[in-house]
């Protein structure tokens, strides 16, 4: 099954135009391995950019003197302020970036600084392969399909970022796993306030994706209804490489807008199970570089194994996102 792909390849001995000939074979390969990686920060930092990151994300995750850099940790981080990074509790579910965001960045990567000493891995799911294998009836019912998608915070159905469809519908989401439950007490109010704003970033108005989602608002939003949601194509054709792979961030999801409602429970049920066949588990080691794609992939993370006297064992990974436009 092509579910990831190895490159044999050194970065820092990389001409330009081949640094960005990798970015754009995730888009072919899904999630895309590089080994033994030894990247300074200044390197990262412009191999980022090369793949298009030239904008600050206004987070406080983000290394101060170099934005592209996100880190992903449960250690307290100097160059942070001594705080910690994102993700930096527990067991991550399955998810991808930006789920409920107007304009998402198409790819995330992951640098691995420090690995646990026993087994945190990341776990991907291959949309492209998983959607090949389904049968056609199932092809045929879902071809047009939006997912609708939520979660259920008050906070989010107070939010009003453009994007936002309001909808009757109950969000009652089909799993009653989450993906990353943030409560209060776990974030500080100005982090909330980052993690809440990312969700409206966007590449401006006059950008395909702005208008394509203010025509969805405009054509699915009920007045007056109660309920936010977004929706996304469950079958998404890739901009670079024009092949239909899932978008199914199953758990965010409450339904599928063409189908019946009596029809949802099975077919998602049908759908996850599916879904979860084509998986890679990777096991981390200092020097690996992920490059994974968004648009057709989901993720998630083992939990943080723990030390002999009970506290969690430490894990940096830097982070970066591009989108295929960018550098691509
Ligand atoms: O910590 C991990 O392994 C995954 C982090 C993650 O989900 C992300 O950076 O998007
Ligand atoms: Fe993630």
């Amino acid at each position: 099954m092509n579910i990831y792909k190895e490159l044999d390849i050194n970065l820092s001995e990389c001409t330009d135009e081949q640094i960005k000939n990798v970015a754009r074979l995730t888009a072919y390969h899904s999630n895309v391995l590089l080994r033994n990686q030894e990247l300074s920060k200044d390197e990262y930092a412009r191999i980022l950019a090369l793949w298009g990151d030239k904008t600050k994300h206004h987070a406080w995750y983000e290394d101060p003197d170099h934005h592209q850099i996100q880190y992903v940790t449960n250690r307290s981080m100097p160059e942070l302020g001594g705080k910690r990074g994102i993700f930096p509790r527990g067991e991550l579910e399955w998810h991808c970036n930006g789920t409920l965001a107007l304009d998402p960045e198409d790819c995330v990567t992951l640098y691995c600084k420090v690995p646990t000493k026993d087994r945190c891995d990341t776990i991907f799911l291959n949309g492209v392969e998983a959607y090949k294998d389904l049968s056609q009836d199932i092809k045929d019912k879902i071809e047009n399909s939006y997912c609708m998608i939520t979660n259920d915070l008050r906070s989010f159905h107070r939010a009003d970022f453009p994007h936002l469809i309001t909808r009757p519908e109950k969000p009652r989401i089909l799993s009653s796993d989450r993906a990353y439950t943030i409560s209060e007490d776990q974030v500080t109010p100005e982090e909330a306030q980052d993690l809440h704003n990312i969700q409206g970033r966007n590449r401006g108005k006059d950008s395909a994706i702005y208008k394509e989602m203010m025509r969805r608002k405009k054509e699915y939003s009920v007045e007056g209804a109660r309920w936010k949601y977004v929706y996304k194509k469950l079958v998404h054709k890739h901009q670079v490489t024009n092949q239909k792979g899932l978008y199914f961030p199953f758990l965010n999801i409450v339904g599928f807008h063409d189908i019946p409602e009596e029809e949802w429970k099975d077919l998602y049920a049908h759908l996850v199970e599916h879904y979860l066949k084509y998986q890679y588990s990777h096991d981390w080691k200092a020097g690996d570089l992920m490059l994974f794609d968004q648009t057709q992939a989901m993720h998630k993370r083992q939990p943080f194994p723990l030390k002999e006297n009970g506290e969690q064992q430490d894990r940096l990974l830097w982070r970066g996102i591009f989108y295929y436009e960018g550098g691509v």
